[in-house]
Parts: C-alpha cells; sequence; structure tokens
C-alpha cells in the first residue's frame, strides 16, 4: 500500500466533501480515502499495482474539483 496527500480546490460544502471521497473510493485499488473541507486535502491509501496518483487526481478532476 501507499499513501499520498494532496490538495483539493473547489470544495464549499460536506456534499462536495462527499463528492471527492466517493470519486475516490471509486478508483480501483484505493483503500482508504479521507478528505477534508478546512484543508483542502485528500489523504489516499491505495494499492500502486491497482492505479496511481495522476489517475486520483484524474478522479477528483472529473468529478469537478480543482487538484494541486
Ligand atoms: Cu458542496
Amino acid at each position: 500500500m501507499e499513501r499520498t496527500e494532496f490538495t483539493v480546490k473547489g470544495m464549499t460544502c460536506d456534499n462536495c466533501v462527499q463528492s471527492v471521497t466517493q470519486a475516490l473510493k471509486d478508483v480501483e485499488g484505493v483503500k482508504v480515502a479521507k478528505v477534508t473541507l478546512a484543508d483542502e486535502r485528500a489523504q489516499v491509501t491505495f494499492d500502486p499495482s491497482a492505479t496511481s496518483i495522476e489517475h486520483l487526481k484524474g478522479a477528483v478532476k472529473a468529478a469537478g474539483y480543482e487538484v494541486a
């Protein structure tokens, strides 16, 4: 397992947090996704043989949010 953390921009409420969390959890290989609104962070634990950081960020973008 690998753990990564990145910034998610554009979240304004708990529904946004849920959307981003779900988008990450829907990625195959993701074990844990924790998203916090206050510090605009996503913490993800994933199987690096099943997905990649680029793929995780892509899923967040596809859900309508910016990543940094
Ligand atoms: Cu929202």
